[in-house]
C-alpha cells in the first residue's frame, strides 16, 4: 500500500467533509491534516502554495496538489476505478455523462441556495454573525425550486444519475445533512416524498456515517 493521500481542514467544513466521504466510499487512506480556520491558518504563505484561494480543503497525493472538492472527488475516483465503490463515478462514458450531469447540478443549481443557508442558518450563530433574513428567504425559495425538480427525478429513479448510488448524490450530503440535522430547514427535503426517501438511504451509508462522526468528534478526542 502507497503513502496515504492528505486532506488539509478540518471535518466540519462542507468542502472537506465531501472529499472524506469520498475517500471511504472508495477505501483509501488518509492522513487529515488539521488547519485552524480560527487562527487564519489557511491565509498562511506556506498554505496558499497548495491552496491558492486560501480555502479548505487542499489535498496532495504522490507529486500533485489539488484543490476544489469535486475536482478531488472525480480524481480518487478515477485514480481508485477498480477499488472500493466502483460504481461512484461510472464505469463507462455513458454513466459518467449521467453523473457528471448531476454533480454539476449540485454545483451550479443547488449548492449556491444551500450553502447561503448553511451559512445563515448553522454558520453564522456560531461566528456571532447577524444573520441576514433577506439571504435567508430568497435561499429558501430557490432551494424549493431546485429540490422540485430532484423530486420528480428521484421518483423515476432511485438516485439522481440513476439505480445507482454515485459521486453525484455524495456530492449533496455535506449541505444537506447541516440543513436537516442542524436547521429547522429540514423540511424542504423530508415534505419532498421521493427527496426524503433519497435523504434517508443516502445519509444512511456507512461512510457518510463515519463522516458525521469524525465532525462530531471534538478536536482534542481524536487520536
Ligand atoms: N468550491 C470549493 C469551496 C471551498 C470552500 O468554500 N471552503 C470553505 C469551507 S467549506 C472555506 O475554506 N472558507 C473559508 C474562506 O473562504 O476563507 C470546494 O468545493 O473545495
Amino acid at each position: 500500500m502507497g503513502t496515504p493521500v492528505k486532506v488539509y481542514g478540518p471535518p466540519l467544513s462542507t468542502a472537506v467533509s465531501r472529499v472524506l466521504a469520498c475517500l471511504l466510499e472508495k477505501d483509501v487512506p488518509f492522513q487529515l491534516i488539521s488547519v485552524n480556520m480560527s487562527k487564519g491558518e489557511h491565509k498562511k504563505p506556506d498554505y496558499l502554495k497548495i491552496q491558492p484561494f486560501g480555502q479548505v480543503p487542499a489535498f496532495q497525493d504522490e507529486s500533485i496538489s489539488l484543490f476544489e472538492s469535486r475536482a478531488i472527488c472525480r480524481y480518487i475516483c478515477d485514480k481508485h476505478a477498480r477499488q472500493g465503490n466502483k460504481g461512484l463515478y461510472g464505469v463507462n462514458p455513458l454513466e459518467k455523462a449521467s453523473i457528471d450531469q448531476w454533480l454539476e447540478a449540485e454545483g451550479q443549481s443547488f449548492n449556491p441556495p444551500s450553502s447561503g443557508l448553511v451559512f445563515q442558518l448553522a454558520f453564522a450563530p456560531r461566528m456571532k454573525i447577524k444573520q441576514d433574513e433577506a439571504i435567508i428567504k430568497q435561499s429558501e425559495e430557490k432551494l424549493a425550486k431546485v429540490l422540485d425538480v430532484y423530486d420528480k427525478r428521484l421518483g423515476e429513479t432511485r438516485y439522481l444519475a440513476g439505480d445507482e448510488f454515485t459521486l453525484a448524490d455524495l456530492s449533496h450530503l455535506p449541505n444537506t445533512q447541516y440543513l436537516v440535522s442542524g436547521t429547522d430547514k429540514g423540511e424542504l427535503f423530508t415534505s419532498r416524498m421521493n427527496v426524503g426517501r433519497w435523504w434517508g438511504e443516502i445519509s444512511s451509508r456507512e461512510p457518510w456515517k463515519k463522516v458525521v462522526e469524525m465532525q462530531n468528534t471534538p478536536p482534542s478526542a481524536k487520536a
